[in-house]
C-alpha cells in the first residue's frame, strides 16, 4: 500500500488554510523550490543529514557535495563507545571534535551517535558486568555529552535495545543484565550532563507498527508518564524493497505520545522501487509536524555499509541518482510544523538583566499533559555567586523532576537555586538548568533573585 501522500498544500482551499493557521499550523508550499536537500528541508523548519566520518573530511568530491546538499551532520563511527572511551576514563573526542568544528563553520547541526549501545563498545567494557558495568556506563553517558554540550542537536543516547521478533521486550545484552532501568538512568544523565540537547531513543525494524516499534512506544509512554527525560525517537530506516504501510502512522503515534520524531538512518536497498520509497519516507516525515528531520546513512553508494545494494542517493562518482529527485521533489512540496519548529519555542521573553542582578528566561518543550522547561539564568552587569529562580507553576500541575537545581515544592510558586557547580556566573554570562512538569507548562517569566 502506498504511503499517503499529504504535501500537496497548493490544494488547500483559502480557507482551510486560515483555519490551519489558525490552530497554530504553519503551511509551507513549493512557491519556491530549493535546489539542495538542506535547503528544502530548511524551509519547512526541518534538517536533512548524513552520515560521515572524520576521515572523510580531505574527500574532495565527498567534501564538495556534502557542504552542499546537507544541514545536519552525524557521526557513523567516530562518536561511539569503542571510538570515544578506548580504554576505560581515557577519553578521545579527536574525530568528534573535527566533525563537530566542520558542522559549525557550516552553520549544520550535529547529530550525536550514540551514547550507550550493546554494540561496539571497547573490549573492557564488553568484559564488564553489574554495578562496575552500569556506573562505567553512566560516566561516559556524562562525559561524553559534557564534552560535547551545547553542540550536538540531538543525542541518540540509547541504540538498539529492543529484541527483533514478536516480543515487544529488551534484547538482552550486558548492559540490560545490569537491570531494566538503565536506559532510564542514561537519560536522566544525559540531561544532567546537556540540558539543552534533544535526547533520543533509536532503533531499526521499527518503521512501521509492529511487535518491536509497540515495545518502544510503550516504554516513552511509561517515560513521559514517569517524568524520565526524553525528547524524541529515532527510526532509522533501513529499508529493503518495499514500505509497510504503516509508516506515516508510526511516526505519527510517537509524535502523539509528545516526542520528536527523526529518520535517523535512511538507506533503500536499490530496485524498482528505491526512488518510491525514499519519496514515501520523505512524505511521511513531512506530513507529521513533529517528525523534525531525516538522515541518510552515507553519502555515496561504494560507502555504505550495505555492499552492493547502493543503497544511497549518490552513485560512486558522486551524481545525483532518481532517489535524490524523488526526496527533493518530496522536500520542497512541504509539510505542516509547528511554529517555531523543532519543538521548542521560547515561551515567554527574557527581560533585560538588571544591573548587578539576574534574569530568566523559560524555553518549553510541551506535549498534551506535560512539558520540560529550560531555564536560563543570565547575569547582569555583575558576576553571579548562587542564584534563586522564582517559577509560577500552573494549576493543576506539578514539577516531577529537575536537573542542575534543586527545587523548594512542586506546584504553585516554585524556587529553583543553584547546585555547587553552576552557581558562579561571570558577569553577563549565562547558566541553564531545567525540570519536568505535568499539566501546563509555566509562561510567566521567573524572577531571578542573585
Ligand atoms: O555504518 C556503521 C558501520 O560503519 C559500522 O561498522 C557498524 C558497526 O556495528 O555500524 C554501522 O552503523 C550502524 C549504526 O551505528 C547503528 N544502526 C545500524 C547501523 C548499520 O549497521
Amino acid at each position: 500500500m502506498r504511503i499517503p501522500r499529504n504535501g500537496r498544500f497548493a490544494l488547500l482551499s483559502g480557507a482551510l488554510a486560515t483555519v490551519l493557521v489558525a490552530a497554530g499550523v504553519a503551511v509551507t508550499g513549493s512557491a519556491e523550490a530549493a535546489t539542495t536537500l538542506g535547503a528544502s528541508a530548511a524551509q519547512t523548519g526541518r534538517y536533512f543529514g548524513v552520515a560521515t566520518s572524520a576521515f572523510r573530511l580531505s574527500d574532495t568530491n565527498y567534501m564538495t557535495i556534502l557542504n552542499r546538499e546537507f544541514n545536519s551532520i552525524v557521526a557513523e563511527n567516530d562518536m561511539k563507545w569503542d571510538a570515544t572511551e578506548p580504554q576505560q576514563g581515557r577519553f578521545n573526542y579527536t574525530n568528534g571534535d573535527r566533525l563537530v568544528s566542520h558542522a559549525q563553520s557550516r552553520g549544520m547541526k550535529v547529530r550525536g551517535h550514540a551514547l550507550l549501545w550493546h554494540a561496539q563498545q571497547p573490549s573492557w567494557a564488553q568484559g564488564m558486568s553489574g554495578s562496575a558495568l552500569r556506573n562505567a556506563a553512566i560516566n561516559h553517558v556524562t562525559q561524553v555529552a559534557t564534552h560535547f554540550r551545547g553542540k550536538i542537536h540531538s543525542w541518540d543516547v540509547v541504540n538498539e535495545a529492543f529484541a527483533d521478533g514478536g516480543s515487544g521486550g529488551r534484547r538482552d545484552s550486558n548492559l540490560q543484565r545490569t537491570g531494566n532501568d538503565w536506559i532510564e538512568a542514561a537519560f536522566r544523565a544525559a540531561r544532567a550532563a546537556d540540558p539543552g540537547a534533544k535526547l533520543c531513543y533509536n532503533d531499526y525494524n521499527t518503521d512501521g507498527i509492529n511487535a518491536k516499534s509497540t515495545g518502544i512506544y510503550n516504554m516513552v509512554r511509561d517515560f513521559k508518564s514517569r517524568g524520565v527525560p526524553i525528547d524524541c525517537v529515532g527510526l532509522q530506516s533501513h529499508l529493503g524493497t518495499t514500505l509497510d504501510s504503516t509508516y506515516q502512522q508510526n511516526i505519527q503515534r510517537f509524535a502523539d505520545l509528545g516526542v520528536d520524531v527523526q529518520i535517523t538512518e535512511l538507506d533503500v536497498q536499490q530496485g524498482g522501487n528505491q526512488a518510491n520509497i525514499y519519496a514515501s519516507v520523505t512524505r511521511a516525515c513531512m506530513a507529521v509536524a513533529r517528525c523534525t528531520g531525516i538522515t541518510v546513512w552515507g553519502l555515496r553508494d561504494p560507502e555504505s555499509w550495505r555492499t552492493g545494494a547502493n543503497p544511497l542517493l549518490f552513485d560512486g562518482n558522486g551524481n545525483k541518482k532518481a532517489a535524490y529527485t524523488s526526496v527533493l521533489n518530496a522536500l520542497n512540496a512541504g509539510g505542516p510544523t509547528t511554529p517555531g519548529s523543532p519543538s521548542v519555542s521560547p515561551s515567554a521573553s527574557s527581560q533585560p538583566p538588571a544591573p548587578g542582578g539576574c534574569s530568566a528566561q523559560v524555553t518549553l518543550n510541551s506535549w498534551n499533559g506535560g512539558y520540560t522547561a529550560t531555564i536560563r539564568v543570565t547575569a547582569g552587569s555583575g558576576a553571579l555567586n548562587g542564584w534563586s529562580v522564582g517559577v509560577t507553576v500552573p494549576s493543576g500541575g506539578a514539577v516531577t523532576s529537575a536537573w542542575n537545581a534543586t527545587n523548594t515544592g512542586t506546584s504553585g510558586q516554585v524556587t529553583f537555586r543553584n547546585v555547587s557547580y553552576n552557581g558562579q556566573v561571570p558577569a553577563g554570562g549565562w547558566t541553564e538548568f531545567g525540570f519536568q512538569g505535568t499539566g501546563t507548562g509555566p509562561t510567566a517569566t521567573p524572577s531571578c533573585t542573585a
